[in-house]
């Protein structure tokens, strides 16, 4: 069960980055932008302003606020972040990939809008991720805003998640072993995960070894992320979840849950919890907010 406390931050945190999301797809340009078409920022509006947990964000302000790092440069990092997340949501659910018509409840991008307008609003999303960073409104130094770039970088893409999509998709016809599933779901959910508790780190200016220690922790809650998901995915219904479920078990893809069973997974996901909170122990109380997210990430109905 999560705490009222958890619940009550995490939602307090999903508000800032709405606002802060929402200031960063308004109507009017930046400097250099020649316009903003209006159907375009409307499909990546609906494809980000849609009530999502904010969970990757939560965990970048979260992480950040561990090593005393800026509140302003975590809410920015973070809605970038966020931004990379929905980026992949909406090409998730192209016909071309996972073909899904529902998303957080409402209809997906390309069914409001249509293909091509989903295909740009995702290739926006990811590029504006970059520009947010970067920006000279993000209040932190270079050097830092670079270490940010190459690490979002190396999440996001052909070593990361899209790289995992791409494993994921040949999943479908290759069946891949236990080592290779592990490692697909490590690219394809967990490297932003990773990066999200790894950013407060980079953010704050901590030490190697600190540094080091969040990835791991990092790495943790993507494991148990993407088992919550594959149970969910077996256990769960469409209404509770605000997308589509069953799929998994209906293509035969495998996942460490058809491998092993739901009694397996869910003492791993107790293990995986344990083994996180052991990791940040010895930050003691300013840790609470990030182990309270691993056993959120866990438990987590939808
Ligand atoms: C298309 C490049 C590309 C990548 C897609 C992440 C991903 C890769 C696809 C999503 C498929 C999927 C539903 C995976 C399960 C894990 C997941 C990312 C769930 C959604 O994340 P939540 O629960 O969602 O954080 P909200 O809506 O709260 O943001």
């Amino acid at each position: 069960m999560q705490t009222l406390s958890f619940d009550h931050r995490l939602k307090e945190a999903a508000a800032k980055i709405e606002a802060t999301l929402t200031r960063l797809l308004a109507d009017a340009c930046l400097a250099d932008e020649v316009a903003r078409p209006a159907t375009l920022l409307e499909a990546m509006r609906h494809g980000v302003l849609n009530g999502g947990k904010r969970l990757r964000p939560f965990l970048v302000m979260e992480s950040t606020a561990l090593f005393g790092g800026g509140v302003q440069a975590a809410l920015r990092v973070g809605a970038a972040l966020e931004c990379i997340h929905c980026y992949s949501l909406v090409h998730d659910d192209l016909p071309a990939m996972d073909d899904d018509d529902l998303r957080r409840g409402q209809p997906t991008v390309h069914v409001a809008f249509d293909e091509a307008t989903a295909i740009l609003a995702g290739d926006s999303l990811l590029t504006y991720a970059f520009d947010i960073v970067s920006a000279p409104e993000t209040d932190l130094a270079a050097d830092r805003k670079v270490e940010l770039l190459l690490a979002l970088s190396r999440a996001a893409g052909m070593g990361g998640m899209a790289g995992g999509q791409a494993l994921d998709l040949a999943a479908e016809k290759t069946a891949p072993d236990e080592q290779g599933i592990i490692t697909l779901q490590a690219m394809k959910t967990g490297a932003l995960i990773r990066f999200a508790c790894e950013a407060g780190a980079i953010i704050a200016g901590a030490n190697t070894d600190d540094r080091l220690l969040l990835r791991r922790f990092g790495e943790k809650i993507g494991l148990a992320f993407q088992l919550a998901d594959d149970l969910l995915d077996l256990t769960s219904d469409a209404a509770a979840m605000g997308k589509a479920t069953g799929k998994d078990a209906a293509r035969g893809k495998g996942t460490l849950v058809a491998l092993h069973g739901q009694a397996w997974a869910e003492a791993k996901l107790g293990d995986l919890v344990k083994d996180a909170a052991t990791l940040l122990a010895p930050f003691g109380e300013k840790a609470t907010g990030l182990i309270e997210a691993a056993r959120f990430v866990a438990n987590r109905r939808n």
